[in-house]
């Protein structure tokens, strides 16, 4: 009952009643991950299909959105497993023209937990802000990078490009995903790697420092 509780208040954007109701669910013996995945990220699922037959707008987005921020707080502490920077660092950022950033900050989530530091860009980021970053952090393992429209698949491509023609290339992992993004998009545009959540973006990045 408790996540199907999460589910609804995330459906329909209750911010202030959300951290109870995690809080509640992990009382009851429920798994932050199920909790995460049947009830936070299947009820964002629905409210991108309520968007999408226009039953719902903007507005009602941005609310579950941050309904889901709310309770992803409480579940950090039961997600995060680690030792902070152990295997070196990432950047991770969300593509130019792109604003979304619940899957991204769940990514960085599970790589800290996985042991990695990681620098976050934030939202919008330049193609030349992933390279000078890198330039920055020349000990980078992996470069990620999120998109989730399909308006910023090709900023998503410009990007992996600048970085594929870089004289660094050669030193640094690049990974992709977002819901818009499969293997053989990350195939075509040239980066390392694409996993489709955030825990196995994690395992494939553990695989890709060694
Ligand atoms: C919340 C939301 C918003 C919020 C975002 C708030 C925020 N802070 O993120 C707001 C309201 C801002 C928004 C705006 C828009 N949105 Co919106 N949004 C969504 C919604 C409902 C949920 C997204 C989400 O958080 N999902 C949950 C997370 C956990 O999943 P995820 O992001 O896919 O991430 C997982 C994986 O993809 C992967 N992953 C993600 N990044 C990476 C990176 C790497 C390297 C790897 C390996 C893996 C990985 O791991 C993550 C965790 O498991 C989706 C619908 C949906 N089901 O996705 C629509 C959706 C993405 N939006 C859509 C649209 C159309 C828009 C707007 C254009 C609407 C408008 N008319 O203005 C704008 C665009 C704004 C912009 N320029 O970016 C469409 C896109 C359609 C398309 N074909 O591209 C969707 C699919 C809704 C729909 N069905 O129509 N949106």
């Amino acid at each position: 009952m408790a996540i199907a509780d999460v589910y609804k208040l995330v459906e329909k954007g209750k911010s202030k009643l959300i951290a109870e109701a995690v809080e509640e669910a992990l009382e009851d013996g429920d798994s932050a991950v199920d909790i995460l995945n049947d009830g936070m990220i299947k009820a964002m699922d629905k409210v991108g299909e309520k968007f999408k037959n226009g039953e719902i707008f903007v507005p009602e987005m941005l609310i579950a959105a941050k309904t889901m921020k709310k309770g992803v707080e409480v579940l950090k502490p039961h997600l995060a497993t680690g030792a902070a920077g152990a295997l070196g660092k990432v950047i991770i950022g969300t593509v130019a023209g792109d604003l979304h950033d619940i899957g991204k900050n769940l990514v960085i989530m599970m790589l800290e937990s996985a042991g990695f530091e990681v620098i976050d860009l934030g939202v919008d980021v330049s193609k030349e802000k992933f390279v000078e970053t890198y330039e920055a952090n020349p000990d980078t393992k992996i470069i990620c990078c999120s998109a989730l429209l399909t308006t910023t698949m090709p900023a998503l491509k410009d990007t992996v490009a600048l970085i594929n023609a870089q004289p660094f290339r050669g030193s640094v992992k690049v990974m992709v995903g977002g819901a818009p993004i499969s293997q053989a998009f990350a195939d075509e545009i040239g980066a390392d790697a694409y996993t489709e959540d955030a825990a196995s973006c994690a395992k494939k990045a553990k695989e890709l420092a060694a």
